[in-house]
């Protein structure tokens, strides 16, 4: 096959010139390709069939040890200006980055089949939607792009046909695995052309090209000159008893909440009441303002490629029926009669994620950062309006972290630019989807510190140029599900309790519920918050909404001394706010725990 989009055609032949492949497969996306890919790669011993009684079509992939995650150290944005890649990015000169991927590509496919993916980020007849064609010398890599993306025939007519109008119709991702040695590894974003350039890993947010790299950062950079929003947010629906859904779309840093919240299920007393959950998104979320003045937000993927530790009935029943079946497993371990195993799951290993004998001695049986990739189709939340082109109206946003101490439960911005300030000073502890150390605190802005492929300052001031005249934006709260009590324990259930807090949200944009306002923002009052059913005594939940008033004053010289290291780029509208929250925690009314 070839492409009649000349564009295309004579990027392929050029990629193919220079590594050299055996075969190049352009993929049509069909279930025969799929199936073949399977069994070619367990021939090959890239995918191992798991127990195909309990787990029908699922395999598992043990990647590289020592390509296990995201590489933010070795992950560049590639901007003519290195000023316009921010402090927020490690940048290279576009001409060096080339020269340097161009060296490690040469010949690298000798021997290897090249596949050509041509997928689109969003339903296929979407305007939301955008495209992108990843070059790959990974079967694996073809069958998760098959997942989380619409992969094949029909994005290739899309990508033709707008071809025909604009020479920027789709993005340029090459790929290839190399020889998976952490030393030849680098993840390149070309912004100003549209092009990725990733070698030497096979993992998920490094080599699925349509994830990260574009939907994210090279999406992020569009966004900006097109007048959207690029976001690492899930996107959940909250159906009321009276048949009302609200859409809240919610930034949590990796590995920090977001597959867990977008297919919560409500506590018993809210089921029973007839409350529900839709399930539109739980990574990336793209929104623009509808003609209403109104965002309205896609999900640009088609499947989840999610953590697995932590899932099990207790804490997402969601994930754990959606993976039942038709699933990747990547880095889990394996009971003695072969089903996928990870910590929080009932039962024993018998081999780890490496595939050796189980020995604790040896660390956790499943890797940390243990991943599965599943169709979103298959969730049984999944929402009607997902697939729908023109997307859903988002009535809020949230912005959370991994905060131990000091950050309430929730809280409420006083408006759009006060919710800027919020989602600017995000903080959360590192997690195990990046490598690097775990359970650091750092800013992460927007959850988006490894994903904004541009200045932080030009970000902060893309997200305050949304409020306009007639814009009818959502309002914006700030969430913490991990703090801890002095035993160290966490101090919300989390999980489908999250509804609760959830149920507030919602109540304070229909103007039904009153809160108390504090210089931080403002927080459920007395009452406000419903706890029926739930095994938490008053004074955990004082603390949980208690504004510590001196903490505070550090916080916000801390959140002072991140903002000005985006220098004069940062908009002076945030230094304002934060000075106006400052003085409020300095001089302003007394501040004190609200609920009991
Ligand atoms: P990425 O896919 O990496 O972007 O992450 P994600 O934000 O989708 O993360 P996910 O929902 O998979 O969360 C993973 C981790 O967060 C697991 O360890 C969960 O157990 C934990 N987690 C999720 N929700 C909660 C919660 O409400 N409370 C607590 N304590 N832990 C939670
Ligand atoms: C994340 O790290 O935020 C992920 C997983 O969603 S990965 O696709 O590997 O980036
Ligand atoms: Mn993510």
């Amino acid at each position: 096959m070839a492409s009649k989009l000349a564009a295309l055609q004579r990027w392929v032949d050029e990629v193919a010139a220079l590594t050299r492949p055996t075969r190049i497969h352009w993929c049509d996306g069909s279930d025969a390709e799929y199936q073949a890919l399977v069994q070619q790669m367990l021939q090959t011993g890239d995918l191992v069939e798991l127990n195909q009684q309990t787990h029908p079509g699922c395999y598992l992939h043990r990647s590289s040890p020592s390509d296990v995650a995201r590489v933010e150290h070795l992950t560049f944005v590639c901007t003519k200006e290195h000023e316009d890649a921010g402090p927020n990015n490690h940048w290279m000169d576009p001409a060096e980055a080339h020269a340097k991927m161009d060296g490690l590509f040469a010949d690298c496919m000798e021997g290897r089949t090249l596949y050509v993916i041509p997928y689109c980020m969003g339903p296929i007849d979407s305007p939301l939607a955008r495209c992108g064609v990843e070059i790959t010398d990974s079967p694996y890599v073809v069958a998760n792009m098959r997942t989380m993306t619409r992969m094949g025939a029909a994005a290739l007519a899309r990508i033709e046909r707008e071809g025909l109008l604009s020479n920027d119709s789709f993005v340029k991702g090459l790929h290839s695995i190399g020889e998976l040695d952490p030393e030849r590894r680098f993840i390149m974003h070309f912004p100003e052309d549209l092009s990725i350039k990733s070698y030497g890993s096979g993992y998920g947010g490094n080599a699925l090209l349509g994830k990260k790299c574009h939907a994210l950062r090279i999406a992020s950079w569009q966004a900006r000159s097109e007048g959207w929003l690029a976001e690492h947010m899930l996107i959940v629906g909250i159906e009321n008893p009276q048949g009302q859904t609200h859409y809240v779309a919610a930034a949590f840093p990796s590995a920090c909440g977001k597959t867990n919240l977008a297919m919560l299920i409500p506590p018993d007393g809210y089921r029973r009441d007839g409350w529900k959950v839709w399930t539109v998104g739980d990574d990336i979320c793209w929104m623009r303002p509808g003609a209403d003045g109104r965002l309205y937000a896609i999900n640009p993927e088609a499947g989840f490629f999610g953590v697995a530790p932590g899932t099990s009935a207790g804490s997402n029943p969601n994930a754990l029926a959606s993976i039942a079946r038709d699933t990747i497993f990547t880095n889990v371990a394996v009971t003695a009669d072969n089903q996928p195993w990870w910590e929080g799951l009932p039962g024993e290993p018998a081999l780890d994620w490496q595939g050796r004998a189980y020995d604790p001695a040896n660390g956790p049986a499943a890797h940390p950062n243990a991943r599965f990739t599943v169709s979103a189709k298959q969730c049984p939340t999944w929402s009607p309006k997902a697939e729908d082109a023109q997307g859903v109206p988002i009535s809020a946003i949230v912005f959370g972290g991994r905060r131990p101490s000091l950050v309430p439960l929730v809280f409420e911005a006083r408006d759009w630019a006060h919710g800027v300030l919020v989602g600017g000073a995000m903080g959360s502890e590192t997690t195990a989807a990046a490598t690097g150390a775990v359970g650091v605190l750092r800013r992460d802005s927007m959850a988006m510190k490894p994903f904004c492929g541009y200045h932080y300052g030009d970000y902060f001031q893309h997200w305050l140029s949304f409020d306009q005249p007639g814009a009818q934006l959502p309002k914006i709260f700030h969430v913490n599900w991990f703090r801890k009590g002095k035993d160290g324990k966490f101090l919300w259930p989390g999980f489908g309790d999250n509804l609760r807090v959830l149920e507030w949200m919602i109540a304070r944009v229909e103007g039904k519920a009153a809160g108390v306002d504090t210089p931080i923002g403002t927080l459920p009052a007395q009452g406000e918050l419903r706890t029926d059913g739930l095994a938490l005594d008053g004074a955990a939940l004082d603390e949980l909404l208690h504004v510590d008033q001196a903490g505070w004053q550090a916080e916000a010289a801390a959140i002072g001394d991140y903002l000005r290291e985006f220098g004069q780029r940062m908009p002076q509208r945030l230094h304002d706010e934060l000075q106006r929250v400052a003085s409020a925690l300095a001089g302003g009314p007394r501040v004190s725990a609200v609920a009991s």
